[in-house]
C-alpha cells in the first residue's frame, strides 16, 4: 500500500525463515565489535532503543567508521547479502531496484517501553530510499510530513515481516514509533519479546 508518494508498505514481505535468519544475524551483530547500546544524545538524553550499525556507525548526528561515542571500535562491514535484500525490497516496492546500493544498516531493538520520537533522517548525503524491515512485536509507526514533527501524520501498524520503503518525496518526512505492543510477536521468529527494526541506507559517503 502506498501510504504517501514514495512511501510503500508491504505487509508480510519477509518469510518466517528469512525473519529467523535476520534475528540470528542481529544477535551476532549485537555482540560487536561495537555492541548494541543505548545511544547518548548531545543534550545528555539517552535513547530508549538500543542500536548497532553496519558499514557506517551512526552517532548523533553524523556517520563515522569508528564508534568514538561507544568503544572506539571500527564498525562491522555491511554484508553483500544485505545489499541484495535491499535491492529486492526496493524492486518489490517500486517495481525496479533503481540500482539501489545501500552501504549502511541501523539495527534498532525496542523493548516494550522503547519509543522513537518524531525526527527526520538527514545525515545521509543521498536521496536514495530507506528500506525498513520489522521483526518481532507489532508497533505503531507514525508517518508524518516534511514540514514539522506534528500533524498531519498517519499511524500504521508494523507487524513482523513487514517491509516499508521510504523514497522520493517521503524520504525526508518526520517519523517515529510511539508504541510497541509487548508480547505480540511470534516466538517462532526466535525472539522472546521486543521488536527489531533493520534499516538500510545509502550514506553517499566514502
Ligand atoms: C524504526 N527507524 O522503526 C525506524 C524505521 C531510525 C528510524 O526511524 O532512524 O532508525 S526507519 C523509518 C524511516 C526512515 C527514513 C524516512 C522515513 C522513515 N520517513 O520518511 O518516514 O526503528
Ligand atoms: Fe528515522
Amino acid at each position: 500500500a502506498e501510504v504517501a508518494p514514495g512511501a510503500v508498505h508491504v505487509p508480510g514481505w519477509l518469510p518466517l525463515e528469512r525473519q529467523r535468519e535476520l534475528v540470528a544475524a542481529c544477535r551476532d551483530w549485537a555482540r560487536g565489535p561495537v555492541p548494541l547500546r543505548h545511544t547518548v544524545l548531545p543534550n545528555g538524553g539517552v535513547m530508549s532503543v538500543r542500536t548497532v550499525c553496519l558499514g557506517w556507525h551512526w552517532q548523533p548526528y553524523r556517520y563515522t567508521r569508528t564508534a568514538d561515542d561507544v568503544n572506539g571500535a571500527r564498525v562491522a562491514p555491511f554484508p553483500d547479502w544485505l545489499g541484495d535484500l535491499g535491492r529486492a525490497a526496493v524492486a518489490e516496492a517500486y517495481g525496479d531496484d533503481g540500482g539501489y546500493a545501500p552501504d549502511a544498516a541501523l539495527i534498532n531493538f525496542y523493548d516494550g517501553d522503547s519509543r522513537m520520537g518524531m525526527h527526520q533522517d538527514r545525515e545521509e548525503r543521498s536521496g536514495a530510499p530507506v528500506v525498513s524491515l520489522s521483526i518481532g512485536d507489532t508497533c505503531v509507526f507514525r508517518f508524518g510530513n516534511t514540514e514539522s514533527r506534528g500533524r498531519p501524520y498517519t499511524d500504521v501498524e508494523l507487524v513482523s515481516g513487514d517491509l516499508f520503503v521510504f523514497g522520493g518525496p517521503s524520504r525526508f518526512a518526520h517519523h517515529g514509533v510511539p508504541k510497541v505492543y509487548a508480547g505480540t510477536g511470534d516466538p517462532a521468529v526466535g525472539m522472546r519479546s521486543g521488536r527489531l527494526n533493520i534499516t538500510l541506507r545509502e550514506t553517499g559517503l566514502r
